[in-house]
């Protein structure tokens, strides 16, 4: 598949302003103005940002507690999402979901859930939605081999094969579920057998390897909308800090830390940004510009969200399902 030299920037400025958002909330989350817990998700920004450049505005994605570099590859507001890790009113959710509840629909993010497993039924159901209405999207769906984990899971995809819907499982396979590694999880080394192959389209990736994940979900897109049904695409990758908080809240003992040193080494975001400078798409100055230009857009986010009102307490109950 042919890349056009300008997606190739777009998707490597998308993936540093996504490592630079989560570094800068890294380093502030102890100064405690982050009323929420936070899941980050440095070292998976390729699979986010991979995905969501191969869908349209009209597409729809869901996703779970990691979700910050999802939003802001789907075109999520960065002023609305620090706002939300404030719960302040400007927020995505009105400050009512923090970081673990975004919600954007004008921009097709449909919700992310705390819940393990929580996005899978909510996509494949806007995989149905999107079939009897007839529409052209599709659904994106991402979660973690935590996720797979979860019966859910396969009673899901069933459906969406009977139905041919178009939804799209993206498996971000960052080898941990909280403190267990997935082979203490699972028997066998490729979840994505589990994954019913002669059914549907399956695919095993780089997950590190942007424009191997925007190729391998622009086909699956296509195939979706086409009418042919859904496909399942594992993405290994690595959670480079732990499960939540920041680096200086990890718990350690649970994983050896050469394992995390190793896929440093295969960093998404400057292993791109290498193949980038030595094809001369980009000069270190075009580099530095945009680092610049992105810090500025997050000093003003957090700025914005400091500023920002808490929700009134009489609202508190004005978006809960009566
Ligand atoms: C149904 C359910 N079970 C357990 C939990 C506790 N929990 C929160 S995140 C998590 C790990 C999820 O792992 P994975 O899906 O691989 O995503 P990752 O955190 O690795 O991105 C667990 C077990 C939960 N929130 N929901």
């Amino acid at each position: 598949m042919q890349i056009a030299d300008n997606t190739k920037i777009l998707m490597f400025y998308e993936m540093k302003r996504i490592r630079m958002v989560q570094d800068h909330i890294e380093s502030h989350y102890l100064q405690d103005e982050m009323k929420t817990p936070v899941h980050l998700c440095i070292g998976q920004e390729a699979v986010a940002v991979g995905a969501c450049s191969a869908l349209q505005k009209t597409d729809y994605i869901s996703s779970n507690h990691r979700s910050h570099g999802h939003y802001l590859a789907k075109g999520g507001n960065l002023n609305n999402l620090i706002a939300e890790l404030h719960c302040k009113m400007t927020g995505c959710s009105k400050g009512y979901g923090g970081s673990m509840h975004i919600v954007d629909t004008s921009v097709g993010h449909m919700g992310s859930s705390s819940i393990v497993g929580g996005g899978i039924p909510i996509g494949t159901g806007l995989g149905l939605a999107i079939s009897m209405k007839q529409q052209n999207s599709v659904s994106v769906i991402f979660f973690g081999d935590g996720a797979a984990d979860e019966g859910v899971l396969y009673e899901s995809i069933n459906f969406a094969i009977l139905k041919k819907l178009p939804v799209i499982y993206i498996l971000e396979n960052n080898q941990w579920s909280v403190c267990s590694h997935v082979s203490s999880r699972q028997a066998g080394k490729n979840i994505f057998h589990h994954a019913p192959q002669k059914l549907l389209m399956t695919k095993k990736i780089d997950g590190n390897n942007v424009l191997e994940v925007y190729e391998t979900v622009s086909e699956a897109v296509n195939f979706a909308r086409k009418g042919y049904g859904p496909s399942f695409i594992e993405c290994e990758t690595y959670r480079i800090l732990g499960h939540a908080g920041c680096a200086s809240q990890d718990a350690d003992g649970y994983r050896d830390l050469k394992e995390a040193d190793e896929w440093k080494k295969k960093c998404p975001v400057n292993t791109f940004q290498e193949k980038l400078i030595q094809g001369n798409f980009l000069s270190i100055e075009d580099i530095e510009n945009m680092e610049s230009r992105i810090q500025a857009e997050i000093e003003d986010a957090f700025d914005f969200a400091q500023k920002s009102p808490l929700p009134p307490s009489h609202e508190m109950t004005n978006y809960l399902f009566k």
